[in-house]
């Protein structure tokens, strides 16, 4: 997913951010710390190399759901408005961990956002309708998902405290601010992020495929995204050494640990031991149909 991004220029203190929730006349920019995040600001510029400084133009606040507490918790959401369609913006975050400001990302250029095209008179008026809207069980009470299609470098952002994330599929948008229409069998990643809830797993990265809602192919509404076969864990019809390695990267685990990964616990105990290694070993070099 291209909007996620290692933060090593803010000594790991940020473990994924980037613009998510493209719209019309704006865009969402989230990121995720595994620190308490005690002040935060947006400045929006209109050139890559961070210069010219256009954030007087624009609305830029905090997201409705991200106040004081899920700042504390590492997530820091910000709301651009203002913007205008198909139209080309760059942003830098600041925060203040305790140490300082620091900025986020440190260096140019900056990655830019397109904001959307127009395509109905909700979005002209500045006010989107929810009308595709996907859902998805959470891994912890809190945290911040950013779903991803590899066609879009725009994630669609959810903060969840309720044990559910729920993305719009009205704002998934290709590189030009166009709407995209997902296929049935489009993967899906969800980047799970954990804030400074799960310091020891800050990140859990799960595939997902887009369900069969009709047959026609083309997919415009889904309410739920399909496991794809246990072994299969990235989604590519083959259990191979890649599976292998994404299950030892969450090996061994129990479900009281807050960096639990329940797609790859076979038998459904709770734990993530030698029992669900040899149930994906027992499938090895298998494919679809499995
Ligand atoms: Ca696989
Ligand atoms: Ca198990």
């Amino acid at each position: 997913m291209v909007v996620v991004a290692a933060a090593t220029s803010l000594a790991d203190d940020v473990t994924g951010g980037g613009y998510t929730d493209v719209a019309p006349a704006g865009f969402t920019f989230a990121l995720a710390a595994d620190a308490a995040v005690l002040s935060a600001s947006l400045s929006v510029y209109s050139d890559a190399g961070g210069a010219a400084d256009i954030s007087g133009s624009l609305d830029i606040e905090f997201a409705p759901d991200n106040g004081a507490a899920q700042r504390a918790a590492g997530f820091v959401s910000f709301l651009v408005r203002g913007a205008q369609s198909q139209a080309q913006y760059f942003a830098r975050a600041t925060l203040d961990f305790g140490a300082g400001p620091v900025t986020y990302p440190a260096a140019v250029p900056l990655a830019g956002v397109t904001t959307s095209a127009v395509v109905s008179a909700n979005e002209s008026a500045g006010a989107l309708s929810l009308n595709a809207l996907t859902v998805s069980p959470t891994l912890a009470p809190a945290s911040l998902a950013l779903l991803g299609l590899s066609a879009s470098p725009y994630a669609l952002g959810s903060y969840s405290a309720d044990g559910l994330h729920r993305w719009d599929l009205n704002r998934l948008k290709d590189g030009a601010g166009n709407t995209l229409v997902t296929m049935q069998g489009d993967v899906v990643t969800v980047n799970e992020y954990f804030g400074a809830s799960c310091q020891a797993r800050p990140q859990i990265v799960r595939k997902r495929r887009v369900p069969d809602a009709n047959g026609s192919g083309s997919v415009l509404q889904f309410s739920e995204l399909e496991s794809c076969f246990f072994a299969d864990s990235n989604c590519d019809d083959l259990v191979d050494v890649l599976d292998l390695q994404y299950l030892l990267g969450y090996f061994p685990t129990s479900g009281s640990n807050c960096g639990f990964n329940s797609d790859i616990d076979a038998d459904a105990d709770g734990q993530i031991n030698i029992i669900d290694l040899q149930a994906l070993l027992n499938r090895f070099g298998d494919g679809a149909p499995f």
